[in-house]
C-alpha cells in the first residue's frame, strides 16, 4: 500500500475525517497556498486540488507547488480528466466515473493518465467515484447517468462494485456547489454495504449538513465552495471542529 492510502485509512480508522478542495481556477496559487495553510490548521486532513473545467496544467501545477510549501498534509490530485497532473502531487485519486454513460470517463482518460503517474512517480490511489442527484458541473462533464435521490440500491450497486474491482475507495458526489448534499439515508445503506472508507462531497456548506453525513456513516467529508465565500474559512473551521466531535478519536 503506498504512503498516502496508509495516512488516509490510518487517519479513518481515529476519527471523521475532512478535506478540503481546491479549484486552481477560483483562485491564484497565494491564495490557494493560504486557505491551504488555514484548512491545515483547523484539522482538514489532505488537500484535494481539482476542478471540472478548463484545466490548466501551468497554473496547475503552480497551485499545488505553493500549496505544498505551505502544508505538511498531502496535496492529492482530484482530477477531472488526465490533463491536470502535475508532478508535484503526493498522490492521484484514480478515479472511474462509474455511472457514466461514456467509456472515456470509466476507463479511457485513465489509461492515458496512467503512464503519465507513473513517470512522474505520484501515487494511484483506486477510487469508484458515483455522481449522485443534482450532480451539477461534473456530470455534465463526466456524461454521468445520475442517480436519483431516491435510487439507494443503484447508489450501493455501484459502491459495492467499486469495492469488488477493488478500488480503495468510494466518492458518493452530490456535485460541487450542489443545493442539497447526497442524503443521509443513501449514504447510510451504502456505508452498511462496504467495507472501504466512504468520501461524501458536493453541497456542504455548513456544520449541521457535515455532522449529519458523518453520523449517517461518511468517513471523509469533502468540502470545496464554502471557502470561495465571505466567512468560509470561518465556516471550515467550524466543520472541521464539528465532524471531530461527532466521530472523536
Ligand atoms: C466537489 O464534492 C466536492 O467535487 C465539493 O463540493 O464545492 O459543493 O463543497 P462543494
Amino acid at each position: 500500500m503506498g504512503k498516502v492510502l496508509d495516512y488516509i485509512n490510518e487517519a479513518v480508522r481515529k476519527n471523521a475525517v475532512h478535506m478540503t478542495l481546491i479549484d486552481p481556477d477560483k483562485q491564484d496559487p497565494e491564495e490557494a497556498g493560504r486557505i491551504s495553510k488555514e484548512a491545515q490548521h483547523f484539522g482538514s486532513s489532505a488537500i484535494m486540488v481539482g476542478g471540472s473545467t478548463g484545466v490548466d496544467l501551468e497554473l496547475t501545477d503552480r497551485t499545488v507547488r505553493r500549496i505544498k510549501s505551505n502544508v505538511s498534509i498531502p496535496v492529492i490530485s482530484f482530477p477531472s480528466s488526465s490533463g491536470g497532473l502535475s508532478p508535484g502531487f503526493d498522490a492521484v485519486y484514480f478515479l472511474s466515473m462509474l455511472n457514466s454513460t461514456n467509456p472515456r470517463h470509466i476507463t479511457g482518460e485513465q489509461a492515458y493518465a496512467s503512464t503519465l503517474v507513473k513517470e512522474f512517480g505520484i501515487e494511484p490511489i483506486g477510487m469508484g467515484y458515483i455522481v449522485i442527484e443534482p450532480g451539477m458541473k461534473v456530470a455534465e462533464v463526466g456524461e454521468a447517468d445520475i442517480i436519483g435521490r431516491k435510487e439507494i440500491r443503484r447508489a450501493v450497486g455501484y459502491a459495492l462494485a467499486a469495492e469488488y474491482f477493488g478500488m480503495k475507495l468510494v466518492y458518493l458526489e452530490a456535485g460541487s456547489g450542489a443545493n442539497k448534499p447526497v442524503p443521509p439515508d443513501m449514504i447510510i445503506e451504502v456505508r452498511k454495504q462496504i467495507s472501504v472508507p466512504l468520501i461524501v462531497g458536493g453541497g456542504i456548506r455548513d456544520a449541521d449538513a457535515a455532522s449529519l453525513a458523518v453520523r449517517s456513516g461518511a468517513d471523509i467529508v469533502v468540502t470545496g465552495t464554502v471557502v470561495e465565500r465571505n466567512g468560509g474559512l470561518n465556516r471550515l473551521k467550524e466543520i472541521i471542529g464539528t465532524i471531530k466531535k461527532v466521530r472523536p478519536g
